[in-house]
């Protein structure tokens, strides 16, 4: 963060909102893209460069001006302690530090270079490559530094589990489903391609850890586990080979026309690799198009020490429109502004008409979400449905028949995904079953999609800017909000950080849906958000805070952070010191271009295991924030 006007403590705080507020605005505007969009650029961390660089070792297809800039780019990203974390500040990681070391020793680095020594250091008083995640030993795996006898069993048979069965991929989330799938086909065939180096380097020897007791359902899997090898060594040869088969054509099924899965990088690989240990040489249409449709997920950048290349983990446009489109209503831009009316037919193009995975679980219901990326049709999402909702229905379109037909089906689909608790989940309905997660194969990330707070503000919320408050469903939904609100008055953060995301999302959507300012569980809410503002006047709240409670609520302060805290308070306690300092912090920190700066991640991919730092939200938000601010305030806006 840097302060760039230290000095203006402005005389008249209205006045200078709006400066900003215009300034942010400009800024926007400029970023929009010719066809529409907006898309800032969503950035995780080195596995996906480093896992990019060791499939093309696997494949065969890497070449030294792919290498070379990876390799600079994920040497940039190692900290002054050797190790690489999953969000910026954050403590260093094993699992990433064991994937970096490796994809540099591909690169050529030397393991006595004192950069890969310090990484290695880290390693062993973490315990070794031996307590790395899953999918870091099947990496190894594949190069023959790991054995696969060794890592936990998943046989393909699974796919013929109907979706009323325990552990039916149905009962998966479907970025999980998506990754589970293609593995199981990899995992059974266990190839083998050596490296030219070894990783003794990384091993600690440590022995496996003890079995849970059999009396748990991990431990139980556990044991299961070991009947699953005995099965992978004598296999019922006709059954194995029909669900080998039978996976593979549910992966082609599912594949985009971006030739990719699901928009998201690990699904994507898998799949590519799957196919190609199925027998896909690297010119079958499907393998070539997943292939070069990686390179659309590239980005590379001059410095002064060379070119640096990096992946993204996944694209955001269709999200980040529907959050500009939103943000520039709220700073008062017109409902037929030409950038609005562009970023419509932007997003009514994508709309998406055809069935998915969602269909299992809701097979009457008609299609008509959204999903989050450029192509991801088999995958729309509640979330990014109900923000479009959110967004559109304030737009004042040529045709308004078209538009209204759009939302009406956007908001059936969404109110046909509720949860039978009353919640909704991203991805799916009612994919609650939590025996995936007790799986030993399952040690990263979230495996399944239920309900989540801060989806189901937003679903509640596009209700109510429907006028569909008194509807049962949303009254459902509300009802779901208020029971799950944490004891400290907060709610937790599922796709973003984190309680500050969650309490910001809940309290503006129960006001919308006609919840009392002055109730209860709002007033809880409001003081638990004045109790962590930070002291100088915005909110932060550590990635840290998904593992540690003592993090909970506490932080570096952020634009984004900062502006979710007080479309809450804006919501519930307008007229507040708080709020004040609040927007006093954001027109502080603005830079002179009319951003700011968010080195801090503040949104979620998994939580505990996999952050996202998405460019647009240093600039969505506050935009958002400030908006309501001058108009809660009756000040001109734009
Ligand atoms: C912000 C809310 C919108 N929506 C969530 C979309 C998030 C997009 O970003 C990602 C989503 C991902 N999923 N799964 C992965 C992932 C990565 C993203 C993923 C990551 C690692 C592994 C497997 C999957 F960047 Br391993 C859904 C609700």
């Amino acid at each position: 963060m840097t302060v760039t006007k230290p000095d203006l403590t402005p005389a008249d705080p209205a006045a200078s909102a709006s400066e900003a507020l215009w300034a942010a605005v400009g800024h926007l505007r400029n970023q929009q893209h010719e066809k529409g969009w907006w898309k800032g650029e969503l950035a995780t961390n080195v596995t996906m460069d480093a896992e990019d660089l060791l499939l093309r070792a696997f494949l065969g297809i890497s070449t030294p001006e792919v290498t070379e800039p990876a390799a600079r780019w994920i040497r940039s990203q190692q900290r002054a302690d050797g190790t690489w974390a999953t969000f910026h500040d954050g403590p260093g990681d094993l699992s990433t530090t064991v994937e970096a070391w490796v994809a540099l020793r591909l690169a050529g680095d030397a393991p006595e270079a004192a950069h890969m020594r310090a990484a290695a250091d880290f390693v062993q008083a973490e315990g070794g490559v031996e307590k790395s995640r899953v999918f870091t030993r099947i990496w190894l795996a594949l190069f023959g530094l790991q054995e696969w006898d060794d890592l936990p069993n998943l046989p393909p048979e699974m796919i013929f589990l109907p979706s009323w069965f325990p552990l039916n991929i149905y009962d998966w989330g479907c970025w999980a489903r998506q990754t589970v799938v293609p593995l199981t086909v990899v995992a059974t065939l266990r190839p083998v391609r050596p490296l030219p180096f070894g990783i003794d380097e990384l091993r600690s020897g440590a022995a496996r850890p003890a079995q849970e007791s059999i009396t748990s359902i991990a431990g139980l899997f556990q044991r299961l586990d070991g009947v699953l090898h005995g099965y992978a060594r004598r296999p019922i040869a006709p059954v194995r080979s029909l669900a080998m088969r039978h996976a593979a054509e549910w992966i082609l099924a599912r594949q985009e026309a971006d030739g990719g899965w699901g928009g998201i990088q690990p699904p994507w690989v898998y799949s590519l690799l799957a196919l190609h240990l199925m027998g896909y040489s690297l010119d079958h249409p499907a393998m070539r198009a997943g292939l070069a449709g990686l390179d659309g997920f590239v980005i590379v950048e001059d410095t002064p020490d060379g070119p640096i290349r990096r992946l993204e983990a996944c694209q955001s446009p269709v999200w980040d429109t529907a959050l500009s489109v939103a943000a520039l209503f709220e700073a008062g831009v017109p409902g037929d502004d030409p950038a609005v009316l562009r970023a419509t037919e932007w997003l009514l193009s994508e709309q998406i008409s055809g069935g998915g995975d969602w269909q299992v679980r809701r097979p009457k219901l008609e299609s008509g979400g959204w999903a989050f990326e450029f192509a991801n049709d088999v995958y729309p999402d509640t979330d990014d449905t109900a923000e479009i909702v959110i967004a559109l229905h304030r737009v004042v379109p040529p045709d308004p028949q078209r538009l209204r037909d759009a939302i009406d089906r956007a908001a059936k689909w969404t109110v046909g995904m509720q949860s039978q608790d009353g919640g909704w989940g991203a991805f799916d309905a009612d994919n609650t079953s939590t025996l995936p997660t007790k799986l030993p194969f399952c040690d990263f990330g979230a495996v399944i999609d239920p309900p989540s707070a801060d989806v189901t503000a937003h679903v509640v919320e596009m209700m109510a800017v429907l006028g569909r408050a008194d509807e049962e469903s949303c009254r459902r939904g509300v009802r779901w909000l208020l029971d799950n609100q944490e004891t400290d008055g907060s709610w937790f953060g599922r796709w973003g950080a984190n309680y500050v995301y969650g309490t910001g999302a809940a309290v503006p959507a129960l006001v919308a849906a006609g919840v009392d300012p002055c109730s209860k569980p709002i007033r809880a809410a409001v003081d638990w958000l004045a109790g962590h503002q930070n002291s100088d006047g915005g909110w932060g709240e550590d990635l840290r805070s998904y593992r540690d409670p003592a993090w909970i609520g506490r932080g570096t302060s952020t634009a984004s952070q900062t502006a979710w805290a007080l479309l809450a308070l804006l919501a519930a306690a307008p007229d507040t010191e708080a709020v004040e300092r609040g927007v006093a912090w954001l027109i502080e920190t603005q830079r002179p271009d009319g951003g700011w700066d968010e080195d801090h991640f503040t949104g979620t991919g998994f939580p505990g295991d996999f952050y996202i730092n998405y460019h647009m939200y240093r600039l969505v938000f506050p935009i958002w924030a400030l908006g309501r601010y001058l108009s809660m305030r009756q000040e001109p806006r734009l």
